[in-house]
């Protein structure tokens, strides 16, 4: 008896040998039960993707391939054959929509989602599995994790106006998202700079707004020094890259720069401007670059650019910015103040406040909705569904969520990712000097006096790559991205309570930078070669 008592002790303790064996998983997963065993990939290794995963089959089957080094023979079906890796799609999964259940025994990996999302997360999980420190190639340990996130969005911004972002880079960017778990990429389109997306009806936009430099209508700007610099994507780079960010769960919101950050346009368009003589600059030094409110023949044009650009894009929202106006043109402006005053405003907020409303009913008409930045909260009100994407501060998502507003949580202090992350680094410092660990320190729903259907209201967090300072090889962007992206992507998924971090540090210095090099990633390292 004792003997056998002293037997299972022996056995226990060889269990928890083998659960030593770390995963460093980022975003860390609600559940992680290890036990002994592993499971080696056979050759030849069958995998069986739902029908529901169809379009992910190639990307899931390369994943596997270069993770196990043995390519394996696909098949569309339903049914976990001997020994396959499955990745099936089950509604009746007791878990949160992008949740997900993934398990290595004996038998297989089994990998299921409530959802086609749900199961591309467990994906993401199984390849950082394969790709842990401690775990050899060809063989996975056997465990069972149970896993869903924190919030409905997790999204990062890349600004392709200021910099302009090739097609492969961009899906790129939305590689390294997926392998984060993230699900939005939020596709800044249009700026004072450079005008990126191909809109037929208006071809002066790509034609002359998309390129800066000499001879050009834009002047040079942000490292385009004294070439003709630029690029836009086609309609058909648009849908060719929604299509690869959906096949990796990845939903893609696009972004039109208005009424502000305009000149792109109204040096292709000058008619859309204020007739006005005097300069007013933007914060960022520009001028002519606010669309007129009084204008009437504008709201056309915004009906044939929301018109098309809803036809592009299957997500629900449609970002309609709002920041950063300099509303002086607008005081200047006589169609504005004919305006002003048949509506009886007696400020300018209004005025962009009468803006906006007309927009959003341009969009309804499109059946999309719209997501603003948190200035489109001034001056009266806009369509309770619309979302708010609070930039400007905590306070500010604050405000948001209590006026009942679905509020995305992206403060500059904390998640905008052009800021320098040290002293002597390249990068803007007017929000933060922001380093990884300030980063991993966000936390979206702050103990504020906000109640809990308040607090529901905040449904997500954002990330922000403004590209000013990205004038250098595409290394800086990456420089720029990662590994605060990573810390970003714990901040959407993982519970409040397992944020800790030494623990993040320690799985992210452990095997997480590596999987970030083997992506081809050139991000910042501790201690960090300033660039
Ligand atoms: C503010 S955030 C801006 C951008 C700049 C950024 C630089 C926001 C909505 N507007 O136009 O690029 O700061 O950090």
């Amino acid at each position: 008896m004792r003997k056998s008592i002293l037997l299972l002790a022996l056995f226990l303790s060889s269990l928890s040998f083998v659960q030593a064996q770390k995963l460093d998983i980022i975003p860390k997963p609600v559940s992680v039960q290890q036990s002994a065993g592993q499971f080696v990939f056979p050759s030849p290794l069958k995998i069986v993707v739902d029908k529901k995963l169809k379009n992910s089959a190639d990307y899931i089957t390369t994943g596997i391939s270069k993770s196990s080094g043995i390519n394996p023979i696909v098949s569309i079906g339903k049914k976990h054959g001997k020994n396959n890796i499955s990745f099936l799609v089950d509604k009746k999964l007791n878990l949160p929509d992008e949740g997900y259940q993934l398990e290595i025994n004996e038998k297989g990996i089994f990998v299921k989602g409530k959802t086609d999302k749900g199961v591309l997360n467990g994906f993401q999980t199984l390849l950082q599995i394969c790709s842990a420190k401690e775990v050899k190639k060809g063989a996975v340990p056997y465990v069972k994790i149970e896993d869903y996130p924190r919030f409905d969005w997790r999204g990062m911004m890349l600004d392709c106006s200021r910099q302009f972002f090739d097609k492969q880079t961009v899906k790129n960017y939305i590689d390294w998202l997926a392998a984060h778990k993230m699900n939005v990429f939020h596709w800044h389109l249009t700026d004072d700079n450079g005008w990126r997306i191909e809109i037929k009806s208006l071809p002066d936009l790509t034609l002359k707004g998309a390129w800066r430099g000499p001879g050009e209508v834009l002047l040079p700007s942000y490292g385009s020094g004294d070439k003709r610099y630029g690029g836009f994507y086609t309609q058909e780079d648009i849908k060719e890259v929604v299509a690869y960010a959906a096949d990796r769960g990845i939903s893609v919101m696009p972004e039109i720069e208005i009424p502000g950050h305009s000149r792109a346009v109204t040096a292709s368009y000058p008619e859309v401007g204020c007739a006005i003589t005097q300069e007013l600059k933007s914060v960022q030094g520009e001028v002519k670059n606010v669309w007129c409110v009084g204008r009437e023949e504008n709201y056309d044009l915004l009906d044939s650019i929301i018109r098309e650009v809803s036809g592009l894009f299957p997500f629900e929202y449609i970002h309609i910015a709002g920041d950063e106006v300099n509303r002086a043109n607008w005081e200047h402006c006589p169609k504005c103040q004919a305006l002003m005053a048949k509506e009886g405003f007696t400020d300018s907020f209004q005025l962009q406040n009468y803006f906006f409303r007309r927009v959003q009913t341009i969009v309804d008409k499109y059946h999309k909705k719209t997501d603003g930045w948190n200035e489109i909260l001034k001056g009266g009100e806009i369509n309770p569904n619309t979302l708010i994407s609070a930039w400007q501060g905590i306070s500010y998502g604050i405000e948001s969520a209590k006026k009942g507003y679905k509020t995305i949580m992206m403060p500059g202090q904390f998640t905008y990712y052009d800021m320098a992350q040290s002293e002597t680094e390249r990068g803007h410092r007017w929000a933060a000097i922001t380093d990884t660990k300030r980063a991993y320190s966000f936390e979206p729903i702050p103990d504020a006096d906000l109640t809990p259907e308040e607090q529901k209201n905040i449904i997500g967090v954002q990330g922000a790559l403004w590209s000013e300072y990205l004038d250098r090889p595409a290394r800086i962007m990456e420089y720029q991205s990662y590994p605060r992206i990573s810390a970003l992507s714990e901040i959407g998924w993982s519970k409040k309570e397992d944020k800790n971090w030494d623990d993040f540090y320690g799985r992210l210095t452990n095997s997480h930078l590596q999987r970030l090099a083997n992506m081809g990633i050139a991000f910042r390292d501790f201690p960090p070669t300033a660039i």
